[in-house]
């Protein structure tokens, strides 16, 4: 897996320079039409088989993103550590105890330390942070359907995160809300699309209440669910989106 430096070099010093003579000629005069580059050459980061999908979260408290990957092949969590200046040390990786799918961060048990959470399978897998990129042993929590993808936001609004699930197979959102000392209430379903696959929190109708989109990857399109504020969704909006998405 590639990660790319999130900072701006100069343009001699890009991977351009590699290119033939008459590529890079091309694609520089393309680029002094347009804005400078705004990243360098990715820098390959190795981590362990398979990872599906990556977040970030300052896990060591050094004030710097970290990366965490969610690896499908080795039931592990890759953790890489910044250096601060956009370099990242080797992976640790840490035992998730499922095919991971998904991964996203939070503090779920509100010590101000940052947590993991990783979807596969039928459930989420929670890794509690220590705060020194080290974690306890994971828990897990019945999720659903083969889990495609996880995020998280407080959809109840009692300050405690919950965690949302895409059930690819269930055509389905499940709802974790969080106990808040890092343990999650059974999961209730909400119908979204045919192979529900990626997801994204926001307030799409400004009524201050969180919502959810969801890419239906059967079908190519996506759909809206509205969130009542108490954690539960309505019935999902349809929108398309042209080419199979996911
Ligand atoms: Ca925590
Ligand atoms: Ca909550
Ligand atoms: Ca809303």
């Amino acid at each position: 897996m590639r990660f790319s430096r999130l900072f701006h070099r100069p343009k001699e010093a890009t991977g351009l320079s590699a290119l033939g003579r008459r590529g890079s000629h091309r694609l520089e005069a393309l680029e002094d039409r347009t804005a400078p580059s705004l990243f360098g050459p990715a820098v390959p980061y190795a981590v362990n088989f398979h990872p599906y999908a990556v977040a970030v979260a300052d896990f060591d408290g050094d004030g710097h993103p970290d990366l965490v990957t969610g690896n499908n092949g080795a039931m592990t969590a890759s953790v890489l550590l910044n250096n601060g200046d956009g370099s990242f040390q080797a992976e640790r990786a840490v035992p998730l105890g499922i095919l991971a799918q998904g991964v996203t961060t939070g503090d779920f048990n509100g010590d101000g330390l940052m947590d993991v959470a990783a979807g596969g399978q039928t459930v989420v897998s929670v890794l509690l942070g220590r705060g020194d990129a080290t974690f306890r042993e994971y828990q897990t929590f019945a999720a659903g359907i083969s889990v495609r993808s996880v995020t998280v936001a407080d959809l109840d609004g009692d300050g405690a995160l919950d965690l949302i699930a895409a059930n690819r197979l269930g055509d389905t959102v499940s709802v974790l809300r969080g106990v808040g000392d890092g343990r999650f209430y059974s999961f209730r379903q909400y119908r979204a699309g045919p192979e529900a696959a990626a997801l994204a929190v926001g307030d799409y109708n400004g009524d201050g209440v969180a919502d959810l989109a969801v890419t239906n990857y059967g079908v190519g399109d996506g759909s809206v669910l509205l969130g009542a504020g108490d954690g539960s969704f309505g019935v999902p909006a349809r929108y398309p989106t042209g080419a199979t998405s996911g």
